[in-house]
């Protein structure tokens, strides 16, 4: 019987090592399918990279839903279809060795990423030369700028070579229904987080406490990593937008800021929630509290297909500002959100489909009190829906996940939010 289970697990794909889901070939077919390059003259090139604690291109995962290293995925247009080509480096013991399996060119790259053809990758060069005399210009994305002269050696002098993102981010922008249920389970995690965190600072002295809680939290329910350094500030660093030491002491009276995220494999979440230390708010506290939660509401409500950034910003801005706060609230409301915390541009009217934060604050330095509330959304066909409903955020929440200390144990369990039917600063926060 064991030899049975040893032979299963010999026989178990590389891919199975990772139990962080990868996308279908459909998905990716899909993916790719969307960008055009003009027959024989244009190819996109994305140049994978990635090293010893450093992740590949987030192009070239989003376009093939490889994360193992040094991969080179090439587009071209044959006989007025696509033709994408993958060049993956040569099986090779001693770097699995020190690294552990990758992807190399074989059938099983093929069908995982269901590209046209697979090549090792030391035929790069042989190939770019069958095609010198054509090509005529390159979209390139590469992570380190000396592969440019590296891989196109053998191309023309006159090759131009131009940004590759122009061509992927108009689409990376739009999340598919798979990449939405990417971003539920990372949103998921990170609720499990919050009150984690919220939960041990009535019995924690600093921030790091906090911030192990949360970030512990995240790992134990599979997230790869946290999607951006945690930001866990208390009393006067509640103030501080990117405040990421975490090495201050819990401000007794004060709050806590914690502006954190979860992964669930390439996509990451991006949730704030503020809390009182004490699981008491003072009224001054819950006075500001609650300007910021109206504000958050209202940036929520102008969430629209045409409706831009700055709409969304004025309509919170307004709030806040009619409450007497205005010089306070010193950064934009929103940014995208998807494989980075800070999505893919490019800056233009939301459309179904994109998600973006909807995260005022107010900042009273002078009174060490900083409140931020922080919620991911998506833009539908008629309106909003916001993914991290399940996540609360009244006050009086806010003080029972405090209160609770000791109650709350973070769950395994895969549980997302269920759907939804329904300037002076252009600063983006994490
Ligand atoms: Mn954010």
């Amino acid at each position: 019987m064991r030899a049975l289970f040893a032979l299963l697990f010999l026989l178990l794909p590389l891919w199975s090592f990772s139990a962080e889901p990868i996308p279908p070939s459909s998905e990716l077919e899909k993916r790719r399918s969307r960008i055009a390059v003009a027959e024989a003259e244009e190819l996109v090139v994305l140049i994978a990279g990635g090293a010893e604690g450093e992740e590949v291109l987030k192009d070239y995962e989003y376009l093939t839903g490889l994360r193992s290293w040094g991969g080179v995925l090439i587009l071209e247009e044959v006989d007025g279809q696509q033709r994408s080509n993958l060049f993956l480096p040569p099986k090779d013991p001693s770097f699995e060795l020190w690294h552990g399996p990758r992807a190399a060119p074989d059938a099983e790259a093929l069908r995982l990423t269901g590209v046209s053809v697979v090549h090792p990758l030391p035929h790069l060069k042989t190939w770019l030369s069958q095609r010198r005399d054509q090509i005529q210009r390159v979209y390139l994305a590469s992570k380190n700028p000396k592969d440019s002269p590296k891989f196109f050696e053998v191309l023309k002098d006159s090759v131009e070579i131009v940004p590759a993102w122009r061509r992927i981010h108009p689409f990376r922008q739009i999340k598919s229904e798979w990449e939405i249920d990417q971003l539920r389970r990372a949103i998921h995690r990170t609720h499990q987080g919050l009150m984690a965190g919220a939960a041990i600072a009535a019995n924690a002295n600093h921030e790091w406490e906090v911030e192990a809680a949360i970030e512990g939290c995240f790992r134990s329910l599979g997230s790869p990593a946290p999607g951006f350094s945690s930001i866990v500030g208390s009393g006067e660093r509640s103030c501080i937008l990117h405040w990421q030491e975490n090495n201050g002491e819990l401000d007794r009276d004060g709050v806590l800021l914690m502006d954190v995220g979860a992964r669930s494999g390439a996509y990451t979440a991006d949730i704030t929630r503020t809390v009182p230390v004490s699981g008491s708010w003072t009224d001054r506290q819950r006075e500001v509290y609650e300007v910021v939660l109206e504000a958050q509401k209202a940036g929520i409500a102008a969430v629209k297909p045409g409706a831009t950034m700055n709409s969304i910003d004025a309509a919170a801005r307004k709030v806040i500002t009619e409450a007497g706060f205005g010089k306070y609230f010193p950064h934009g409301t929103s940014h995208h959100v998807g494989m980075d915390v800070h999505d893919v541009g490019p800056r233009r009217p939301l459309a179904p489909g994109m998600v973006i934060t909807i995260e005022p604050g107010i900042y009273i330095a002078e009174e060490k009190l900083g409140i931020r509330i922080e919620d991911m959304v998506r833009v539908t066909e008629d309106g909003v829906e916001v993914l991290s409903k399940g996540i609360p955020k009244s006050a009086e929440v806010m003080a029972k996940w405090v209160k609770s200390a000791g109650a709350v144990k973070p769950t395994s369990k895969e549980n997302p939010a269920p759907r939804d039917s329904k300037n002076p600063s252009t600063q983006r926060l994490r």
